[in-house]
């Protein structure tokens, strides 16, 4: 959702991507017989893109080439968490007052967490959850490129996807790296809603954590996200109608949170595929435009490496990277 058009066909016909899945399969045989398996990883890439599912064979071929390819390594990586000097708006208070600080948690009981933050929909920021997650330790940039270096991916080209000039681009993870992390000029992120089915050595990495079981879903209906990006990439003010845990993986994210019953102060878009979304700049608001934005009561945190935040449902959420960072957000019911 985010009110982003997503690179997949959502509205493609079931029987149109099984014929999509056979061409990207004898596509990808057929360039077997031919050297080079990058374009054979970018063609079943594809194929899982469009979610041509077929017995998941597009992936289980991916994981059969992958380890006979040759790892591209990056000329020049930034370091983690001081890649870049963090842009901050004037105006913002990274240090929220008391009364609109989120509230942290370290590992709460299953019964907690349910009688005080996910039945009362409150926000809350839980600590020491994803501490064993083996993506703390494992993941870095040169990381990415080893295991997901030539895979295809739908890149969001633009500091936030509510500009004149945002787009959306596929292209493959080591280029996404060359262009928008290692090119401090360019601001593109790389929000996905399949990177982790498509690339299943990255979701070993990491764990759905415990409270989803007091949902009333399957734990198969939760979506995973990745959010990977350089410091400056924004999520504009916007709702989801999920419950969400928003897991830092590395780098810093300042959030501000707003409750549902406060909407009307919010100046959702009017058109339907920005309905979720608000239109005003939540750190430089246009106050003649959306004088009540000033009315709405607002709760923020800078999100830290090992953290996870809890947005409960339909909770307004901006989200801006102050450095390089990965997040993995999980929306569940
Ligand atoms: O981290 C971000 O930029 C946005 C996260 C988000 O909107 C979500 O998880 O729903």
């Amino acid at each position: 959702t985010r009110g982003r058009t997503n690179a997949g066909p959502g509205g493609r016909s079931a029987g149109m991507r099984q014929v999509y899945a056979y061409g990207c399969s004898f596509g990808a045989l057929a360039e077997v017989a031919r050297a080079g398996a990058g374009p054979r990883r970018a063609v079943c890439d594809l194929g899982l893109l469009m979610r041509a599912v077929l017995g998941n064979v597009l992936a289980r071929l991916v994981r059969t080439l992958q380890p006979h390819l040759p790892a591209r390594r990056q000329r020049r990586t930034p370091r983690q968490g001081s890649a870049r000097t963090p842009r901050i708006a004037p105006g913002t208070r990274l240090a929220p007052p008391p009364e609109e600080m989120i509230p942290h948690l370290r590992c709460p009981s299953l019964e907690h967490f349910r009688d005080n933050y996910l039945i009362p929909q409150r926000p809350v920021v839980l600590e020491g959850v994803m501490d064993h997650w083996p993506c703390m330790k494992k993941w870095s940039v040169d990381y990415f490129c080893q295991v997901a270096g030539c895979r295809t991916v739908p890149v969001e080209l633009g500091a936030r996807y509510t500009d004149e000039e945002w787009s959306q681009q596929l292209m493959t993870v080591s280029d996404f790296i060359r262009q928008y992390i290692v090119d401090e000029n360019n601001v593109g992120y790389l929000a996905q809603h399949q990177l982790f089915d498509q690339i299943p050595e990255l979701k070993e990495d990491i764990s759905i954590p415990d409270y989803c079981c007091l949902g009333e879903g399957e734990e198969d209906d939760i979506t995973i996200n990745a959010w990977f990006g350089p410091g400056g990439t924004i999520s504009p003010l916007h709702q989801d109608p999920q419950q969400n845990f928003l897991a830092q993986v590395f780098g810093r994210k300042y959030i501000r949170l707003c409750s549902p019953r406060d909407s009307e102060n919010l100046y959702p878009h009017e058109s339907q595929i920005l309905h979720n979304t608000s239109q005003v700049d939540v750190e430089d608001p246009d106050l003649v435009k959306f004088p009540n934005f000033t009315k709405a009561a607002f709760q923020s945190c800078i999100l830290m490496p090992g953290q996870i935040l809890f947005i409960p449902v339909k909770y307004w959420h901006y989200v801006r990277s102050l450095e390089l960072s990965f997040s993995v957000s999980f929306w569940w019911s």
